[in-house]
């Protein structure tokens, strides 16, 4: 299959590329390293030492005896990613090339408008380009399931089937965005969904929850191949700063009570959901969302499980909870429903102890590398009064 990856250079575009290609894959991907400048911009930088995109890929011909051509340019390019489409007619489109941080959304005005900006517009080249040049290909979108909020009613799987007035209808399920990245990624939903409609393109929304993990099964294979990995306040997602913060002896950063509850997956999880969802295309017309997670947890049922785990390695772990810099629901109900991909075959690597300490392990090789002035929050939300949910 020609695989094209937008966003091949980041955390989980690059083992994505790795796998199609170990797979036979023709794998082409996109990048403007602008993840780097962001987290370079923020004061930190990957706890893995990453080489750069093209050395990467040297390494991974030289481990794998494959290819793995790359374009260097902008998704908002409309220009750029038109002739990249026409170039390589890519069978499946994985879209990873977004700005997907909420924190870094909220921080400023600027960030948020460069946010919605790069996400919307990149998006929509996007559209056009599959329209124009590859109508029968698959979009496979990295979507959210900060899309839909924490509801009191059961997440279902990007659609409810409603009664209202006596007449019934199945619509997309509401969404009650958690930042202005989250809301950016339900205005892609809408545009996606659109185009599916009106032009008859392909596609599945992929609503993923929170990603942890470092390895995969390629990028372990060599040093070289190593992903990016994040734990500052703005860039690194939940599990995987505590795992650092465990290791640098800071305490474990819950934001208010942890309450919060969300669904998450391994990294590795990650690769089989795309792969799966790539492997079963949706049918010409259809906008398909699977929502892309394996297990659920609350923030402070994480912080106990790394304060467990990293004690047993010998570490002293503290719990500190910080007063929340977002605005969130910290105790709710949730309950997403997530089948699909159960149904297509995947098999889930389920978060346990021994997972943790794999991570710590693999962590504590780099830990002299931490920047332990990223790690406390101080992007707010709000930074007046909080508003009530
Ligand atoms: N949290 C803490 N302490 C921390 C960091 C986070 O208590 O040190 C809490 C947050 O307040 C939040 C939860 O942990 O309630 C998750 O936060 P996160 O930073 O790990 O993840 P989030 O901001 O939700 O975003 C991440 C990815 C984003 C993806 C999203 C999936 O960065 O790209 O879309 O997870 S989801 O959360 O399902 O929307």
């Amino acid at each position: 299959m020609r695989v094209l990856i937008l966003g091949g250079d980041g955390y989980l575009g690059w083992p994505t590329a790795l796998r199609f290609s170990a797979r036979g894959h023709e794998v082409t991907v996109v990048d403007n390293f602008v993840r780097r400048r962001w987290v370079d911009g923020v004061g930190s930088d990957s706890l893995t030492p990453i080489g750069g995109l093209a050395e990467r890929i040297d390494a991974w011909r030289e481990v794998s005896g494959n290819e793995i051509r790359c374009f260097v340019g902008s998704v908002e390019d409309g220009e750029f990613l038109d002739g990249v489409v026409a170039e390589t007619q890519p069978e499946v489109v994985i879209h990873y090339g977004q700005q997907a941080s909420a924190p870094y959304s909220m921080a400023s005005r600027e960030k948020a408008v460069e946010t919605q900006h790069g996400n919307v517009i990149g998006n929509l080249n996007l559209l056009f380009a599959i329209r124009d040049h590859v109508p029968e290909c698959h979009l496979v979108k990295l979507g959210t399931m900060g899309e839909y909020g924490q509801p009191e009613i059961d997440i279902e799987e990007g659609y409810i089937e409603i009664e209202h007035k006596g007449r019934r209808d199945t619509l997309p399920f509401p969404k009650l965005p958690a930042s202005l990245y989250h809301c950016s990624k339900v205005h892609d939903s809408t545009n996606i969904h659109f185009a599916c409609r009106t032009w008859g393109l392909r596609a599945t929304d992929l609503n993923q929850g929170v990603v942890y993990g470092i390895e995969t099964d390629e990028t372990a294979d060599d040093e070289r191949l190593i992903t990016r990995f994040d734990y500052d306040e703005i860039f690194g997602t939940v599990l995987n700063r505590f795992c650092v913060q465990a290791v640098i002896g800071h305490p474990l950063t819950v934001y208010g009570t942890g309450g919060q509850t969300r669904g998450f997956l391994n990294i590795r999880d990650t690769l089989q959901c795309v792969e799966l969802a790539a492997l079963n295309p949706a049918e010409a017309g259809e906008f398909r969302v699977f929502n892309q997670f394996t297990e659920q947890f609350s923030v402070l049922e994480l912080a106990q499980l790394v304060k467990h785990a990293g004690e047993h390695l010998g570490y002293s772990v503290e719990i500190q909870h910080y007063d929340n810099p977002r605005v969130e629901k910290e105790e709710h109900y949730y309950n997403a429903i997530h089948t699909k991909l159960l149904d297509l075959g995947l098999e889930p690597t389920l978060l346990g102890e021994e997972l943790v300490e794999s991570m710590i392990h693999a962590i504590e090789r780099h830990k002299d590398r931490a920047i332990e002035t990223a790690i406390d929050p101080h992007t707010r939300w709000n930074p007046g009064e909080p508003v009530q949910l």
